[in-house]
């Protein structure tokens, strides 16, 4: 058992910090909400920011001069510094508002890619890869004549580092998940990121399933770039961020250009805005960013050692759960010692990832099923599908009850 009194006080105000969790299903069953991979649960708290926004300071940002106008810029700009303390970033202009983390990619792919690369360049990248940190890669390189290369995984989805400094050979971008979304590995960055920066790469770490989870040092990390979605972290959808170091931004060309980014315009030419505005043309989103800002706030009151310590200590009681269920055909994917995120994908005997999905729903537990944006992992691991429980700040040991109850539901249905 996890949960101590104390612990269990903990969680249960967790709890009540996500007003969705109250409600019950259309069968009137509790919600077993078990994919955060896919886009977390809001707290109050950051609800309540929004609301506050647009009914208290709204106004657009960095142009007014009127008090309001003042409101919303320091609101905007607050927030970007809290995502800066979060990741440990130098400053707050090192952090630059994106959609999301498939924006922040490609912004580094179109901006610093089509400047740094030339013919016979390398970037390396993993197999393991969401296609957010895939399809930007294979399209640079067919712009720029760079080559690809992958970290090979093994079967339980660990990187195979044989060899790594012969992929390293020539790389300009090694770019990698941090912790992988379709089977829950936590990349070994500690033994890449000082290999790719010895053989003259610049770093990229694909955040969306660490940053929610686990404290981020990017400094520590010594990373040059890290993007992450705050949809994923407590945060609203379409925002999320790019830390990148000062001097590899400061050097990069614009990515999308127009209002706000500039410092002067011509008819002829323009002039850039300094960082972190440089990267953000056209109004901004300014609301979800100060909703992210809030849900920053909520994390660091949760505190991340501790979000980190809980779901390493669920995904632990779920493992030993699941694996009762192994007579019955379940298997399940991942590392299977060491370190693993709260990521768990399964199959249950020949029956399709989808339709164990949909018996779960009809117990109000929602997990996800299919390729999870990985479909070269899924087919290099000779899997058609998966189904997929992942667990965040609000899960508890009943969630992982409510999981296998559905699953042993799923094999009587199935005749398993
Ligand atoms: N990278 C990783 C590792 C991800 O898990 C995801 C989203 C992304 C990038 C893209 O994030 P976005 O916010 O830009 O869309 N992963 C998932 C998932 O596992 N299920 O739904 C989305």
């Amino acid at each position: 058992m996890i949960a101590t009194e104390r612990e269990a006080e903990k969680q249960a105000r967790i709890i009540a910090d996500f007003p969705i969790l109250a409600k019950p299903t259309s069968r009137g069953q509790r919600l077993v909400y078990l994919d955060s991979a896919a886009t977390s649960q809001k707290p109050q708290a950051v609800i309540d920011a929004l609301v506050h926004y647009y009914t208290t300071d709204n106004a657009n940002i960095h142009r007014g001069v009127y008090e309001l106008a003042e409101r919303a810029t320091d609101a905007f700009e607050g927030a970007r510094a809290k995502v800066a303390r979060f990741v440990n970033a130098a400053e707050p202009a090192e952090i630059v508002w994106t959609r999301n983390t498939t924006e922040a990619i490609n912004l580094v792919s179109f901006s610093w890619g089509l400047t740094n690369l030339r013919p016979g360049d390398a970037i390396v990248t993993s197999q393991l890869e969401h296609h957010s940190n895939l399809v930007p890669w294979q399209l640079l390189a067919a712009k720029t004549g760079a080559q690809l290369r992958f970290i090979e995984v093994d079967a339980e989805g660990r990187h195979i580092l044989d060899g790594l400094d012969n992929l390293l050979d020539g790389a300009r971008l090694v770019a990698l998940s941090h912790v992988s979304n379709s089977v829950g590995t936590i990349a070994p960055l500690e033994t890449i990121v000082p290999r790719a920066h010895a053989a003259g790469a610049v770093v990229l770490i694909d955040g969306a399933q660490s940053a929610p989870h686990m404290p981020v040092d990017v400094r520590a990390l010594d990373v040059d770039f890290f993007a992450a979605s705050g949809h994923k972290m407590c945060g609203p959808t379409g925002i999320g961020f790019l830390y990148g170091k000062r001097e590899l931004l400061e050097a990069m060309p614009p990515f999308l250009t127009g209002g706000d980014m500039i410092r002067s315009v011509s008819y002829e030419e323009t002039s850039f805005n300094e960082l972190p505005w440089k990267f953000e043309a056209g109004t901004s989103n300014i609301a979800d960013a100060i909703g992210l800002g809030a849900a920053v706030d909520y994390l660091e009151g949760v505190g991340m050692d501790w979000v980190r310590a809980h779901e390493r200590a669920l995904t632990q009681v779920a493992l030993e759960a699941l694996r009762e269920l192994e007579p019955l055909g379940l298997e399940i994917y991942g590392p299977r010692s060491g370190e693993r995120a709260g990521v768990i994908p399964f199959n249950l005997g020949d029956v399709h990832a989808h339709d164990v999905a949909s018996i779960l729903d009809t117990q109000g537990v929602c997990v996800r099923a299919g390729h999870h944006c990985t479909m070269p992992l899924m087919r290099k691991m000779g899997w058609p599908a998966t189904a997929r429980a992942s667990f965040y700040v609000y899960n508890t040991e009943r969630d992982v009850e409510a999981l296998v109850a559905g699953l042993r539901q799923a094999a009587r249905v199935f005749k398993l």
